[in-house]
């Protein structure tokens, strides 16, 4: 049986003390517990920033590669293993600044992969600068006139895109958080959860902020309802509702129309000679290393 502690990593953890990544990092184990996942079942991905150091404390396969770039890492990862669970961490900065681009045709593809975006409002690994999300008029150590760019708004422009799993949480409740993950880890097709996690040290507002603001959504909410979910993940009120905000129709998926065009099995099924040719065909540069 999987417990806890198989997912403790030996790397020592670089996070600010009382960081709210940890509570996002001890949801997601306690959700892969929870699903019966065992570590070698599991690859994380994710590119640069503080988010992105995520995939480091906890013991599983990973794929640390370059900013803004996790996405097209897992999708490739999950079209050569499906049997691998693919789950991205990344900040916002991460995953809707230098990687906005791979997020929103991913959103068109629907690949079956979880993608958890830590959603700090700041560049906090370079110390401060305005993220895409940093809401217009705040100060920071580089717009210190206020913000002037609008703030972006990916969980609404998921749910355009027709992402079939659309959740808010909060790093401060890590009981409901896990259970969005669980759903997230479950679903078949893009799954988007964007927590909020704010920086202790760069963040503008306090963690008491958001405490103050977060509640869960109505028990009577209709999560298929996809026009009531636009108008959830753009409500701009003093309230900010956590939970899953859409859930639509299941959608074709990537991995499966990939390979019904290609006609091939997965990279990870075939013989290991045969894997060998394929790698050497796509990656001629390696020809001579
Ligand atoms: C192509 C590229 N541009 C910029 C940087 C510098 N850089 C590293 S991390 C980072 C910000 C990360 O912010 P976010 O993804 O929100 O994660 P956080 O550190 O807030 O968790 C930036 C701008 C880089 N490493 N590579």
């Amino acid at each position: 049986m999987i417990e806890f502690n198989d997912y403790k990593s030996e790397i020592e953890n670089q996070w600010c003390p009382g960081c709210p990544n940890f509570g996002i990092l001890t949801a997601l184990k306690r959700a892969l517990v929870s699903l019966g996942k065992e570590p070698h079942q599991v690859c994380l991905v994710s590119g640069i920033g503080q988010a992105a150091k995520l995939p480091h404390y906890l013991r599983c396969n990973l794929f640390n590669g370059l900013h803004g770039r996790a996405i097209p890492a897992a999708i490739g990862i999950h079209v050569a293993n499906p049997t691998l669970t693919t789950i991205v961490t990344t900040g916002e900065g991460d995953c809707y600044g230098e990687g906005g681009n791979h997020f929103l045709h991913a959103l068109r593809r629907n690949p079956d992969i979880t993608v958890i975006v830590h959603n700090n409002e700041i560049y906090a690994l370079t110390k401060g600068q305005g993220s895409p999300t940093t809401p217009r008029g705040e100060k920071t150590r580089l717009q210190f006139t206020g913000v002037e760019a609008a703030q972006a708004q990916m969980l609404s422009t998921a749910i355009i895109y027709e992402c079939a799993f659309v959740a808010r949480g909060f790093a401060g409740n890590m009981n409901h958080l896990s259970e969005l993950f669980v759903s997230a880890i479950a679903h078949r097709g893009l799954s988007l959860v964007e927590v909020i996690q704010p920086c202790i040290i760069y963040g503008t507002r306090l963690v008491s902020w958001y405490r103050e603001r977060v509640e869960l959504l109505p028990a009577d909410y209709d999560r298929r309802d996809r026009t009531a979910a636009l108008e959830t993940a753009l409500a701009q009120g003093n309230r900010i509702p956590i939970g899953v905000l859409y859930e639509g129709p299941p959608r074709p998926l990537f991995a499966e129309r990939y390979r019904k065009r290609m006609g091939e099995q997965p990279l990870a099924e075939l013989p290991l000679i045969r894997q060998k040719t394929i790698a050497a065909r796509l990656a001629p540069w390696n020809r001579n290393q």
